[in-house]
Protein backbone atom coordinates (compact mmCIF):
# COMPACT_ATOMS: atom_id res chain seq x y z
CA UNK A 1 0.00 0.00 0.00
CA UNK A 2 2.61 2.16 0.67
CA UNK A 3 4.24 1.82 -2.29
CA UNK A 4 1.15 2.01 -4.36
CA UNK A 5 0.66 5.22 -2.53
CA UNK A 6 4.57 6.18 -3.40
CA UNK A 7 3.18 5.47 -7.46
CA UNK A 8 0.81 8.07 -7.54
CA UNK A 9 3.11 10.60 -5.42
CA UNK A 10 5.33 10.44 -8.47
CA UNK A 11 2.40 10.89 -11.17
CA UNK A 12 1.52 13.85 -9.35
CA UNK A 13 4.68 15.42 -9.20
CA UNK A 14 4.81 14.95 -12.99
CA UNK A 15 1.30 16.07 -13.46
CA UNK A 16 2.40 19.46 -11.15
CA UNK A 17 4.95 19.99 -13.78
CA UNK A 18 2.74 19.78 -16.63
CA UNK A 19 3.92 16.63 -18.21
CA UNK A 20 1.12 16.09 -20.76
CA UNK A 21 1.67 11.73 -20.86
CA UNK A 22 1.01 12.10 -16.95
CA UNK A 23 -1.45 14.56 -17.19
CA UNK A 24 -3.15 12.57 -19.74
CA UNK A 25 -2.93 9.58 -17.33
CA UNK A 26 -4.36 11.41 -14.60
CA UNK A 27 -7.43 12.30 -16.20
CA UNK A 28 -8.40 8.56 -17.73
CA UNK A 29 -7.56 7.76 -13.97
CA UNK A 30 -10.07 10.69 -12.37
CA UNK A 31 -12.55 9.58 -15.31
CA UNK A 32 -13.02 6.49 -13.70
CA UNK A 33 -12.72 7.58 -10.24
CA UNK A 34 -11.61 4.90 -7.19
CA UNK A 35 -9.08 5.01 -4.23
CA UNK A 36 -6.01 5.21 -6.79
CA UNK A 37 -7.94 8.27 -8.15
CA UNK A 38 -8.71 9.48 -5.15
CA UNK A 39 -5.04 9.40 -3.69
CA UNK A 40 -3.90 10.91 -6.74
CA UNK A 41 -5.99 14.14 -6.08
CA UNK A 42 -4.82 14.22 -2.71
CA UNK A 43 -1.40 14.74 -3.47
CA UNK A 44 -2.40 17.00 -6.70
CA UNK A 45 -5.17 19.28 -4.27
CA UNK A 46 -2.20 21.75 -2.74
CA UNK A 47 -1.17 22.80 -6.26
CA UNK A 48 -4.82 23.72 -7.16
CA UNK A 49 -6.83 26.83 -6.93
CA UNK A 50 -4.57 28.82 -9.56
CA UNK A 51 -7.13 28.31 -12.28
CA UNK A 52 -9.44 30.56 -13.87
CA UNK A 53 -12.80 28.45 -14.61
CA UNK A 54 -15.10 29.23 -17.37
CA UNK A 55 -18.23 27.55 -18.01
CA UNK A 56 -19.45 27.38 -21.47
CA UNK A 57 -23.28 26.13 -21.57
CA UNK A 58 -26.32 26.48 -23.74
CA UNK A 59 -28.75 24.63 -25.76
CA UNK A 60 -27.12 21.88 -28.23
CA UNK A 61 -26.22 23.52 -31.10
CA UNK A 62 -25.62 26.82 -30.42
CA UNK A 63 -21.61 27.31 -31.53
CA UNK A 64 -20.71 26.30 -27.66
CA UNK A 65 -17.49 23.93 -29.27
CA UNK A 66 -17.14 26.10 -32.04
CA UNK A 67 -16.64 29.13 -29.47
CA UNK A 68 -14.44 27.49 -27.22
CA UNK A 69 -12.55 26.79 -29.71
CA UNK A 70 -12.27 30.47 -30.92
CA UNK A 71 -11.70 31.30 -26.97
CA UNK A 72 -8.41 28.63 -26.27
CA UNK A 73 -7.23 29.97 -29.78
CA UNK A 74 -7.52 33.68 -28.32
CA UNK A 75 -6.11 32.73 -24.62
CA UNK A 76 -3.36 31.51 -26.37
CA UNK A 77 -2.46 34.45 -28.12
CA UNK A 78 -2.25 35.95 -25.27
CA UNK A 79 0.09 33.35 -23.81
CA UNK A 80 -1.85 31.59 -21.58
CA UNK A 81 -2.11 28.00 -21.56
CA UNK A 82 -5.80 26.63 -21.89
CA UNK A 83 -6.98 23.57 -20.66
CA UNK A 84 -10.63 22.50 -22.15
CA UNK A 85 -13.19 19.51 -20.93
CA UNK A 86 -16.31 19.09 -23.33
CA UNK A 87 -18.61 17.10 -21.00
CA UNK A 88 -20.09 14.48 -23.23
CA UNK A 89 -23.88 15.05 -22.77
CA UNK A 90 -25.81 11.75 -22.32
CA UNK A 91 -28.78 13.02 -24.43
CA UNK A 92 -29.12 10.57 -27.29
CA UNK A 93 -30.12 13.46 -29.39
CA UNK A 94 -26.20 14.81 -29.13
CA UNK A 95 -24.18 11.56 -28.60
CA UNK A 96 -22.52 11.86 -31.48
CA UNK A 97 -21.38 15.73 -31.01
CA UNK A 98 -17.67 14.81 -29.05
CA UNK A 99 -16.55 13.40 -32.21
CA UNK A 100 -17.42 16.47 -34.20
CA UNK A 101 -16.22 18.57 -31.21
CA UNK A 102 -12.61 16.98 -31.52
CA UNK A 103 -12.25 17.47 -35.23
CA UNK A 104 -13.15 20.82 -34.87
CA UNK A 105 -10.86 21.32 -32.17
CA UNK A 106 -7.89 19.80 -33.96
CA UNK A 107 -6.15 22.89 -34.47
CA UNK A 108 -4.82 23.12 -31.70
CA UNK A 109 -2.92 19.50 -31.95
CA UNK A 110 0.61 19.90 -31.19
CA UNK A 111 0.25 22.29 -28.85
CA UNK A 112 1.49 22.05 -25.76
CA UNK A 113 0.00 24.91 -24.31
CA UNK A 114 -3.74 23.64 -25.17
CA UNK A 115 -5.11 20.36 -23.39
CA UNK A 116 -8.42 19.04 -24.37
CA UNK A 117 -10.49 16.04 -22.79
CA UNK A 118 -13.70 14.68 -23.24
CA UNK A 119 -15.53 13.70 -20.13
CA UNK A 120 -17.60 10.46 -20.57
CA UNK A 121 -19.85 9.41 -18.19
CA UNK A 122 -18.64 5.75 -17.80
CA UNK A 123 -18.52 4.11 -14.42
CA UNK A 124 -17.60 6.61 -12.36
CA UNK A 125 -20.13 6.75 -8.93
CA UNK A 126 -20.27 9.82 -8.48
CA UNK A 127 -21.26 10.62 -12.06
CA UNK A 128 -20.59 13.19 -14.55
CA UNK A 129 -20.16 16.73 -11.58
CA UNK A 130 -17.73 14.88 -9.68
CA UNK A 131 -15.62 13.47 -12.63
CA UNK A 132 -15.72 16.74 -14.36
CA UNK A 133 -14.90 18.21 -11.60
CA UNK A 134 -12.09 16.12 -10.63
CA UNK A 135 -10.84 16.80 -14.55
CA UNK A 136 -10.49 20.51 -13.73
CA UNK A 137 -8.48 19.91 -10.42
CA UNK A 138 -5.88 17.74 -12.52
CA UNK A 139 -6.07 20.60 -14.82
CA UNK A 140 -5.84 23.04 -12.36
CA UNK A 141 -2.78 21.45 -11.13
CA UNK A 142 -1.10 21.45 -14.10
CA UNK A 143 -0.89 24.95 -14.53
CA UNK A 144 -3.69 25.23 -17.19
CA UNK A 145 -5.09 29.04 -16.72
CA UNK A 146 -8.18 28.90 -17.96
CA UNK A 147 -9.82 25.82 -18.01
CA UNK A 148 -13.02 26.28 -20.16
CA UNK A 149 -15.75 23.54 -19.85
CA UNK A 150 -18.06 22.96 -22.37
CA UNK A 151 -22.13 21.48 -21.09
CA UNK A 152 -25.12 20.89 -22.89
CA UNK A 153 -27.44 23.27 -21.63
CA UNK A 154 -30.39 20.78 -21.39
CA UNK A 155 -31.04 19.71 -17.72
CA UNK A 156 -29.60 19.86 -14.26
CA UNK A 157 -26.06 19.92 -15.93
CA UNK A 158 -25.72 23.49 -16.57
CA UNK A 159 -26.64 24.09 -13.18
CA UNK A 160 -24.22 21.55 -12.20
CA UNK A 161 -21.26 23.74 -14.49
CA UNK A 162 -22.60 26.98 -12.70
CA UNK A 163 -21.59 25.19 -9.59
CA UNK A 164 -17.68 24.48 -10.48
CA UNK A 165 -17.25 27.56 -12.67
CA UNK A 166 -15.47 31.19 -11.62
CA UNK A 167 -17.02 32.93 -14.41
CA UNK A 168 -20.45 31.42 -16.92
CA UNK A 169 -21.36 31.93 -20.05
CA UNK A 170 -24.68 31.48 -21.00
CA UNK A 171 -25.18 30.90 -25.44
CA UNK A 172 -27.69 32.00 -27.06
CA UNK A 173 -28.56 32.63 -30.91
CA UNK A 174 -30.97 34.80 -32.88
CA UNK A 175 -34.29 33.70 -33.04
CA UNK A 176 -34.75 30.66 -31.00
CA UNK A 177 -37.45 32.36 -28.77
CA UNK A 178 -34.67 34.21 -27.25
CA UNK A 179 -36.31 35.23 -23.81
CA UNK A 180 -37.63 31.51 -23.29
CA UNK A 181 -34.21 29.94 -23.68
CA UNK A 182 -32.76 32.48 -21.23
CA UNK A 183 -35.54 32.02 -18.69
CA UNK A 184 -35.61 27.76 -19.13
CA UNK A 185 -34.16 26.09 -16.34
CA UNK A 186 -33.11 29.45 -14.06
CA UNK A 187 -30.60 30.23 -16.80
CA UNK A 188 -30.65 33.76 -16.24
CA UNK A 189 -29.21 33.44 -12.51
CA UNK A 190 -26.40 31.06 -13.55
CA UNK A 191 -25.30 33.52 -16.15
CA UNK A 192 -22.03 36.13 -15.67
CA UNK A 193 -22.22 36.81 -19.07
CA UNK A 194 -24.67 36.50 -22.23
CA UNK A 195 -23.41 35.87 -25.42
CA UNK A 196 -25.22 36.34 -28.59
CA UNK A 197 -23.33 33.84 -31.35
CA UNK A 198 -24.13 33.35 -34.36
CA UNK A 199 -24.37 36.92 -34.82
CA UNK A 200 -23.87 36.79 -38.68
CA UNK A 201 -27.69 35.60 -38.22
CA UNK A 202 -30.69 37.25 -38.81
CA UNK A 203 -32.16 38.34 -35.92
CA UNK A 204 -29.14 38.66 -33.56
CA UNK A 205 -29.91 42.42 -32.60
CA UNK A 206 -33.41 41.44 -31.65
CA UNK A 207 -32.02 38.40 -29.39
CA UNK A 208 -29.91 40.83 -27.68
CA UNK A 209 -32.56 43.54 -27.19
CA UNK A 210 -35.06 41.06 -25.96
CA UNK A 211 -32.75 39.80 -23.58
CA UNK A 212 -31.41 43.69 -22.31
CA UNK A 213 -35.30 44.18 -21.49
CA UNK A 214 -35.54 40.87 -19.69
CA UNK A 215 -31.65 41.59 -17.60
CA UNK A 216 -33.16 45.47 -16.81
CA UNK A 217 -36.87 43.54 -15.35
CA UNK A 218 -33.72 41.76 -13.13
CA UNK A 219 -31.26 44.28 -12.63
CA UNK A 220 -32.96 46.22 -10.58
CA UNK A 221 -33.83 43.67 -8.04
CA UNK A 222 -30.15 42.36 -8.03
CA UNK A 223 -29.06 45.96 -7.88
CA UNK A 224 -31.11 46.57 -4.32
CA UNK A 225 -29.46 42.99 -3.21
CA UNK A 226 -25.97 44.24 -3.99
CA UNK A 227 -26.06 47.65 -2.56
CA UNK A 228 -27.48 46.06 0.73
CA UNK A 229 -24.59 43.05 0.83
CA UNK A 230 -22.49 46.79 0.07
CA UNK A 231 -20.51 44.46 -2.62
CA UNK A 232 -19.20 45.89 -5.81
CA UNK A 233 -21.83 44.93 -8.76
CA UNK A 234 -21.45 43.16 -11.66
CA UNK A 235 -23.49 43.99 -14.84
CA UNK A 236 -24.43 40.76 -16.84
CA UNK A 237 -22.85 41.75 -20.17
CA UNK A 238 -23.86 40.70 -23.49
CA UNK A 239 -21.34 39.92 -26.00
CA UNK A 240 -22.11 39.23 -29.65
CA UNK A 241 -20.00 36.80 -31.72
CA UNK A 242 -19.67 34.74 -34.74
CA UNK A 243 -17.69 31.70 -33.62
CA UNK A 244 -17.74 30.69 -36.45
CA UNK A 245 -14.87 33.35 -38.08
CA UNK A 246 -13.68 34.79 -34.18
CA UNK A 247 -15.80 38.19 -34.77
CA UNK A 248 -16.19 39.13 -30.97
CA UNK A 249 -14.05 36.47 -29.26
CA UNK A 250 -11.52 38.93 -28.18
CA UNK A 251 -14.27 41.22 -26.51
CA UNK A 252 -15.75 38.05 -24.92
CA UNK A 253 -12.16 37.06 -23.67
CA UNK A 254 -12.15 41.04 -22.19
CA UNK A 255 -15.55 40.08 -20.60
CA UNK A 256 -14.33 37.09 -18.92
CA UNK A 257 -11.37 38.57 -17.85
CA UNK A 258 -13.75 41.46 -16.18
CA UNK A 259 -15.42 39.32 -14.71
CA UNK A 260 -12.63 38.06 -13.07
CA UNK A 261 -11.03 41.16 -11.65
CA UNK A 262 -14.92 41.53 -10.32
CA UNK A 263 -14.31 38.16 -8.44
CA UNK A 264 -11.22 39.38 -6.90
CA UNK A 265 -12.11 43.01 -6.25
CA UNK A 266 -15.59 41.87 -4.59
CA UNK A 267 -14.03 39.10 -2.04
CA UNK A 268 -16.49 36.67 -4.28
CA UNK A 269 -14.02 34.13 -5.72
CA UNK A 270 -13.15 33.13 -1.69
CA UNK A 271 -17.07 32.75 -1.19
CA UNK A 272 -16.92 30.84 -4.49
CA UNK A 273 -14.21 28.38 -3.84
CA UNK A 274 -15.90 27.76 -0.41
CA UNK A 275 -19.03 27.11 -2.33
CA UNK A 276 -17.32 24.87 -5.00
CA UNK A 277 -16.00 23.11 -1.80
CA UNK A 278 -19.13 22.26 -0.45
CA UNK A 279 -21.04 21.23 -3.31
CA UNK A 280 -17.96 19.02 -4.11
CA UNK A 281 -17.92 17.54 -0.15
CA UNK A 282 -21.99 16.64 -0.91
CA UNK A 283 -21.63 15.34 -3.98
CA UNK A 284 -18.52 13.06 -2.87
CA UNK A 285 -21.15 11.95 0.63
CA UNK A 286 -24.04 11.40 -1.73
CA UNK A 287 -22.09 8.97 -3.72
CA UNK A 288 -20.36 7.44 -0.99
CA UNK A 289 -23.78 6.84 1.09
CA UNK A 290 -25.60 5.61 -1.95
CA UNK A 291 -22.89 2.92 -2.59
CA UNK A 292 -22.73 1.80 1.19
CA UNK A 293 -26.31 1.63 1.18
CA UNK A 294 -26.19 -0.19 -1.45
CA UNK A 295 -23.50 -2.48 -0.98
CA UNK A 296 -25.45 -3.25 2.43
CA UNK A 297 -28.68 -4.30 0.37
CA UNK A 298 -29.09 -8.72 0.21
CA UNK A 299 -28.46 -10.14 -3.42
CA UNK A 300 -31.27 -8.79 -5.61
CA UNK A 301 -32.76 -6.73 -3.04
CA UNK A 302 -32.89 -4.09 -4.87
CA UNK A 303 -34.08 -5.94 -8.19
CA UNK A 304 -37.14 -7.57 -6.27
CA UNK A 305 -38.12 -4.71 -4.43
CA UNK A 306 -38.10 -2.93 -8.29
CA UNK A 307 -40.38 -5.16 -9.76
CA UNK A 308 -42.57 -5.13 -6.66
CA UNK A 309 -43.12 -1.33 -7.29
CA UNK A 310 -43.86 -2.14 -10.83
CA UNK A 311 -46.24 -4.38 -10.03
CA UNK A 312 -47.90 -1.96 -7.88
CA UNK A 313 -47.42 -4.64 -4.93
CA UNK A 314 -45.59 -1.85 -2.96
CA UNK A 315 -44.88 2.19 -3.21
CA UNK A 316 -41.85 3.25 -3.98
CA UNK A 317 -41.51 5.18 -0.55
CA UNK A 318 -42.26 1.82 1.57
CA UNK A 319 -40.22 0.24 -0.38
CA UNK A 320 -37.41 2.62 0.29
CA UNK A 321 -37.88 2.22 3.84
CA UNK A 322 -37.82 -1.20 3.93
CA UNK A 323 -34.42 -1.04 2.04
CA UNK A 324 -33.04 1.21 4.55
CA UNK A 325 -34.27 -1.27 7.35
CA UNK A 326 -32.96 -4.50 5.89
CA UNK A 327 -29.30 -3.64 4.79
CA UNK A 328 -26.79 -5.53 6.46
CA UNK A 329 -24.64 -2.94 7.77
N1 LIG B 1 -23.65 30.96 -38.82
C1 LIG B 1 -22.91 30.59 -37.78
N2 LIG B 1 -22.77 29.28 -37.51
C2 LIG B 1 -22.02 28.93 -36.44
C3 LIG B 1 -21.38 29.89 -35.63
N3 LIG B 1 -20.72 29.24 -34.65
C4 LIG B 1 -20.95 27.93 -34.84
N4 LIG B 1 -21.72 27.73 -35.93
C5 LIG B 1 -22.17 26.46 -36.48
O1 LIG B 1 -23.17 25.90 -35.63
C6 LIG B 1 -23.12 24.48 -35.64
C7 LIG B 1 -23.03 23.97 -34.23
O2 LIG B 1 -21.80 24.36 -33.67
P1 LIG B 1 -21.17 23.64 -32.42
O3 LIG B 1 -19.97 24.41 -32.06
O4 LIG B 1 -21.00 22.18 -32.65
O5 LIG B 1 -22.33 23.85 -31.38
P2 LIG B 1 -22.43 23.21 -29.92
O6 LIG B 1 -23.25 24.15 -29.14
O7 LIG B 1 -21.09 22.85 -29.40
O8 LIG B 1 -23.25 21.88 -30.20
P3 LIG B 1 -23.47 20.66 -29.19
O9 LIG B 1 -22.19 20.40 -28.49
O10 LIG B 1 -23.92 19.56 -30.08
O11 LIG B 1 -24.57 21.12 -28.27
C8 LIG B 1 -21.90 24.13 -36.50
O12 LIG B 1 -22.34 23.80 -37.80
C9 LIG B 1 -21.10 25.42 -36.51
O13 LIG B 1 -20.30 25.54 -37.66
C10 LIG B 1 -21.54 31.28 -35.95
O14 LIG B 1 -21.03 32.19 -35.30
N5 LIG B 1 -22.31 31.56 -37.02
MG1 LIG C 1 -20.35 21.01 -28.61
Amino acid sequence: MAELVGVWKDLAERVRRGERRAVARALTMVETGGPDAQALLGWLHPATGGAHIVGITGAPGTGKSTLVNALAAEYRRRGRKVGVIAVDPTSPYTGGAILGDRIRMQGHHGDANVFIRSMATRGHLGGLAVATTDAVRVMDAAGFDPILVETVGAGQSEVDIADAAHTTLVVLVPGLGDDIQAIKAGILEIADVFVVNKADLPGADQAVAALRGMLMLGARERARWQREAGAPTWTLPIQETVAADRRGVADLVDRVQEHAAFLDASGLRAAIERERAEYQLRDILRAWLLRDLLAGLTDGGLTRAAEAVAERDIDPYTAATQLMATRDT
